[in-house]
């Protein structure tokens, strides 16, 4: 068979010995805004030296669907590194755990599990929409007394996944749940961050403040997670499932009684608990950032807040509440999710992958252990696929009557794709669904005139979080409504 020409490398940013490209990257707190900036001079896919890593930076969707999709098994490795070896005991969890038969294994049992619990079902719709119900009664008690909203759409969220894992759930100011807060926050704030000791490890000899305060957030959580696990093993009796807990020490249990046991495939403590730790983390912190996402473009585009709010009162009014059955109906909110999606990506620089194989991306070969950065910020901003990418534009994602969704471009990708995609999608978009459908229905959302409208731009880390602040919160007029129901109008 006829060989084409050998393929050449990416282009590569200047490197110096041992570390790397860093001076082209340091100084710049926002990775994914200075890579995408950096395809100017280098091209939309471009290499660089991180330390010792060679890195690969993809910035369009037609690389980023080759990696993902039609190569997704040659880069389905992760790197490993300091701060989540730390957060996952060495890759026991999902996320951050090597491809292999360990790994699929309990990715499999996780999307058993969260298919027997709700997607599909009505129990993990009863859950959202009562957690939901919640929220508007907090919302509503607020009246005219300063609230921050953010910690309350974290319990919301929180309650949901933790129902789901746990069975349980906070009331508000319940202490497990600021320590939760707390500790979470941490770790956001620390980890993968391609902090200087992620890229040379041997840097942890010297005493650094963000490890410090990682070691310290993971000590909280560890206690946690065990104590929860703990109370489910003792009460689990093999028959009865009634959370991810229960199904995955059952899963266990059934694995260590098959004969002949298969190989490959045990389950530590450390798994299980590493596994939880994932869907606790990862349905807090996406779907609660979202959400803020959310709130925060609503208030700087009233207008926006206003076509969702009539397109509900028309098509379900305030006699009765929101249903997951409802979202053919409410095309417009569902356009919105999608534009906050797009606009701000939670997880801009998706995880590492890493290629398993020497391969190509491209017209390029990529060496194995590459690591492969999809920066889903350019994805997302590609002024070849979207008409003003800085704008925040539902009505993008319509169909030309304003009745059905679609993408307008396939550089869309907010939840990955392939082999790694997210394993919470259907759960998130959920979640977005009922929880801004049942706030929108009774109250709008304002900033009070004398302060500023919070900023737009993000905060990077391990997700694209809002910039902290507190807005106070009042409870204005109420709109008077054809079913003479009451409208609140909160201010957020
Ligand atoms: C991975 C996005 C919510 C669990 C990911 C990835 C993205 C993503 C971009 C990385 C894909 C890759 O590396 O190629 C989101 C967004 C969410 C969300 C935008 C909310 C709107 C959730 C929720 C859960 C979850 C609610 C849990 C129930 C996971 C897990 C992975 C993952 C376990 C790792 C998958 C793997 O490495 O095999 N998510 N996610 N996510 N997500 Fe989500
Ligand atoms: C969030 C803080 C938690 O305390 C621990 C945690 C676990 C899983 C991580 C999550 C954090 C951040 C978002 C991640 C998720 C796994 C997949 C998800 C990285 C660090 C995304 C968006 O890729």
């Amino acid at each position: 068979m006829a060989t084409g020409p050998a393929l050449g490398r990416p282009r590569s940013l200047p490197a110096l010995p041992l570390v790397g490209s860093l001076l082209q990257l340091a100084g710049h707190p926002q990775l994914h805004l200075r890579l995408w900036r950096l395809q100017g001079r280098y091209g939309s896919l471009y290499a660089l030296w991180m330390g010792s890593h060679y890195v690969v930076v993809v910035n369009s969707y037609r690389h980023a669907r080759e990696v993902l999709l039609k190569k997704g098994k040659d880069f389905a490795g992760r790197p490993r590194t300091v701060t989540t070896d730390l957060l996952s005991r060495g890759g026991k969890d999902i996320a951050f755990a090597s491809y292999g038969p360990l790994w699929k294994f309990q990715r499999k049992l996780v999307h058993t599990a969260l298919s027997m619990f709700g997607e599909g079902s009505l129990a993990l719709e009863r859950i959202i929409c009562r957690e939901a119900a919640s929220l508007c009664e907090t919302l509503s008690a607020a009246q005219d007394m300063a609230l921050d909203m953010a910690p309350e759409l974290t319990r919301a969220v929180t309650n949901v996944v933790c129902s789901l894992c746990f069975n349980s759930s906070y009331q508000r100011g319940d202490p497990e749940f600021e320590a939760m807060l707390e500790y979470s926050q941490g770790i956001v704030d620390t980890v993968a961050k391609e902090s200087l000791v992620d890229i040379f490890p041997w840097l942890q000899i010297f005493p650094n403040k963000d490890l410090a305060l990682l070691k310290k957030c993971l000590q909280v959580r560890d206690q946690l997670l065990q104590q929860k696990f703990t109370e489910h093993k003792e009460a689990f009796c093999g028959d009865t499932v009634k959370d991810l807990m229960d199904a995955l020490l059952k899963v266990r249990l059934s694995a260590e009684n098959s004969s002949p046991p298969e190989p490959g495939l045990k389950l530590t403590d450390d798994h299980l608990l590493m596994t939880v730790g994932d869907i606790f983390g990862a349905g807090v912190e996406t779907t609660t950032t979202v959400l803020k996402w959310a709130v925060l473009y609503l208030l700087h585009y009233p207008e926006i807040q206003r076509k969702i709010q009539e397109e509900m009162d028309q098509k379900i009014g305030l006699v009765r509440h929101p249903h997951l059955s409802d979202r053919p109906l409410l095309p417009y909110l569902e356009a919105t999710i999608s534009e906050v999606l797009r606009i701000r990506p939670v997880s801009p620089l998706l995880i590492p992958h890493v290629s398993l194989a020497d391969t190509s991306i491209g017209e390029y070969s990529i060496p194995k252990g590459a690591r492969v950065i999809i920066n889903l910020w350019s994805v997302h901003h590609d002024e070849k696929e979207w008409d003003k990418p800085e704008e925040f534009n539902p009505g993008r994602f319509l169909d030309e009557r304003g009745q059905h969704i679609h993408s307008p471009s396939p550089s869309y990708l907010p939840f990955g794709a392939g082999i790694r995609v997210c394993l919470g999608k259907v759960l998130a978009k959920m979640e977005l669904f009922l929880f801004l459908a049942w706030v929108l229905q009774r109250f709008t959302l304002e900033c009070p005139e004398d302060q500023p409208l919070p900023s737009l731009e993000g905060k990077f880390g391990v997700v694209l979080q809002v910039q902290k602040f507190q807005p106070p919160v009042r409870q204005a007029e109420l709109k008077q409504q054809a079913a003479s129901e009451n409208q609140d109008t909160i201010a957020y």
